[in-house]
């Protein structure tokens, strides 16, 4: 059974929109959105960085909306609301697909804050540092068992981490010492160098 932990109005709208799209059967959890819920271990068991949303598919829990939504075409889409892979129309997909959340909604949360009054830019740079480490938090965890994202393999996942631990560089201090090691030996490879030195 399929199901997807939703907020009304958040980004747990996309799986749950793609869900009846697809017309799936699915079991759908409201949760409670405030800070405190969401700090519970109970929740970060669920969606480590604390936020909205969340997939559970039988033994497998995953964040990341677009992620949920690359993840429900592959297993349920026998071909629906997808291009073919490996097409021009599939790379257009996949363009979309990012810029909507790592583009289009990147100044939202700043937005919010700004509509809320809280103007000083010490807030906003406050809250960019929480949400980093909380961030940062789950990629350690992520990284204390294995050597790379997905076990003992490198793929192209820690092509992207990779790059953007580095953007948030300053930030790792000792808390950290998993996401420091991987950073050395990411960038040791050879590939990695000559991107960095073109
Ligand atoms: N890129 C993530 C963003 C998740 C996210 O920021 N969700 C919001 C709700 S739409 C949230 O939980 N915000 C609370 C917070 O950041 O503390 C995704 O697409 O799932």
């Amino acid at each position: 059974m399929l199901t997807v932990f939703h907020v009304r109005g958040t980004r747990s709208v996309r799986p749950l929109w793609l869900c009846y799209e697809l017309e799936l059967e699915i079991e759908v959890v409201s949760i409670d959105f405030s800070r405190a819920y969401r700090d519970t271990p109970q929740w970060r068991a669920i969606s480590p960085a604390g936020k909205v949303p969340a997939l559970r598919d039988g033994d497998l829990t995953m964040f990341e909306s677009g992620a949920m939504l690359s993840y429900l075409l592959e297993r349920y889409g026998n071909g629906r609301l997808h291009p073919k892979p490996a097409t021009a129309a599939s790379a257009h997909f996949h363009q979309w697909c990012w810029f909507a959340e790592a583009t289009l909604t990147r100044p939202v949360g700043l937005h919010r804050i700004l509509r809320a009054g809280n103007a000083e830019a010490s807030v906003l740079v406050d809250e960019g540092v929480r949400k980093a480490h909380d961030a940062l938090a789950v990629v350690e965890a992520a990284l204390e068992a294995s050597d790379y994202l997905l076990g003992a393999d490198f793929s192209a996942a820690d092509i992207m981490m990779g790059y953007s631990l580095g953007l948030l560089e300053r930030l790792l201090d000792d808390r950290y010492p998993a996401i420091q090691t991987y950073l050395a030996r990411v960038r040791e490879r050879d590939a990695c160098v000559r991107a960095m030195a073109a």
